[in-house]
């Protein structure tokens, strides 16, 4: 965990390199698996590393993180095992949800990570909860929610960035530009070109970042952490970034996007920034970050294996953590179960 009093160390430059490192390559360990078929879907997260790592890196032991349908990345930088969560993509048993969840639910409560969400927007008030509770229980632990620019036009970010203004909470809402909903330009659909402005609305600070420069990130983040941690209330940040794949694995973004926009935002790629900066600072050697690149591709190789091997789970666990109260033996009485089994 860091703090807004504290600078920008090597130790953490390093660390967060690692995580985008992790996050890249766990991205392309998922594009195979679904090329071969395992894997029915993603949305990747390749290009917008830094938003979650620079953020994430200031968070401690009972902070909140929320996310969207395309939550590797915000995932990875929360902690989340890379082992379980390839699992969970896969449908296995030794998921983080047990297999049930998949990519657009991954959630590991241990780690903070309250979950993914396929349903765009609507995390965005779940994590204002969450603060809330924080508040509530005089804790000085704060809740952080991505979302995408798609999102930002919701009712439900409105409402709940009225409510954590007025009710000081300690939630930091943070707006993913990555310039597209599905294939929908944000200077179409958002009014007044810019999200971050929508926050002078609900009296709160509105920040707008380079969100391809984890450095930027960092340092934005850690104002708004501080400000949440010490009870003064929201903050929304728009991070400007890109991603590179299409919205989904079948979207072909050559209906929508040039190449020139495309080669533009991967020149600015956020990893090979922060190597450049840690080599042209003398922070790290080229032996160091090769070795920390090949030790992330052995964590992913492992992963994948982890969860090629683990098991699909019994049929039988069908209806179980599904619903928290729902009395399974009702579910038997039904038929559902028999009628499943039978199938
Ligand atoms: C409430 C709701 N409306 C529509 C969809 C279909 N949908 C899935 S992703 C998406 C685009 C979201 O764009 P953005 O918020 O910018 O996030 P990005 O995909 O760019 O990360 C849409 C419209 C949905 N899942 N939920
Ligand atoms: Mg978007």
């Amino acid at each position: 965990m860091a703090t807004a009093k504290q600078k920008l160390d090597q130790a953490t430059l390093k660390r967060m390199f690692k995580t985008m490192v992790l996050i890249r390559r766990f991205e392309e360990q998922c594009k195979r698996e679904a090329d071969s078929g395992k894997l029915r879907g993603m949305h990747s997260s390749v290009g917008q590393e830094a938003v979650p790592t620079g953020i994430c890196a200031h968070l401690k032991d009972g902070d909140y993180v929320l996310g969207t349908h395309r939550s590797h990345h915000h995932c990875i930088a929360r902690g989340v095992d890379v082992n379980e969560m390839m699992a969970e993509l896969l449908g296995k048993s030794t998921g983080t949800n047990k297999g049930k969840g998949g990519t657009m639910h991954i959630a590991d409560i241990t780690k903070g990570m309250l979950g993914a969400n396929g349903v765009v927007g609507s995390n965005i008030p779940v994590a204002t909860g969450a603060a809330l509770s924080a508040k509530m229980r005089n804790t000085d632990n704060v809740s952080v929610v991505f979302f995408g620019d798609g999102a930002s036009n919701q009712g439900a970010l409105h409402e709940a960035m009225n409510l954590a203004s007025i009710w000081k909470l300690p939630v930091i809402f943070v707006c993913e530009n990555n310039r597209y909903a599905e294939s929908t330009p944000f200077e179409y659909s958002v009014a007044g070109g810019s999200v971050a402005d929508r926050a002078s609305g609900y009296d709160m600070p509105g920040i707008t970042v380079d969100g391809q420069s984890v450095v930027e990130m960092w340092e934005v983040s850690s104002q708004a952490v501080d400000r949440a941690r010490s009870g003064d209330g929201p903050t929304l940040i728009e991070a400007m970034t890109y991603r590179y794949e299409g919205h989904f694995g079948a979207d072909d973004t050559s209906q929508y996007r040039y190449s020139e926009e495309e080669e533009y935002y991967r020149e600015r790629d956020c990893i090979k920034r922060l190597r450049e900066h840690l080599l042209d600072q003398e922070l790290a050697t080229e032996k160091e970050l090769a070795e920390i690149e090949k030790s992330a591709e052995n964590e992913i190789e492992a992963a994948s294996q982890f969860a090629n091997q683990s098991p699909f789970p019994e049929i039988g666990e069908l209806y179980s953590d599904v619903y928290t109260s729902y009395p399974q033996q009702k579910l038997v009485e039904t038929g559902i179960v028999d009628e499943v089994l039978n199938s």
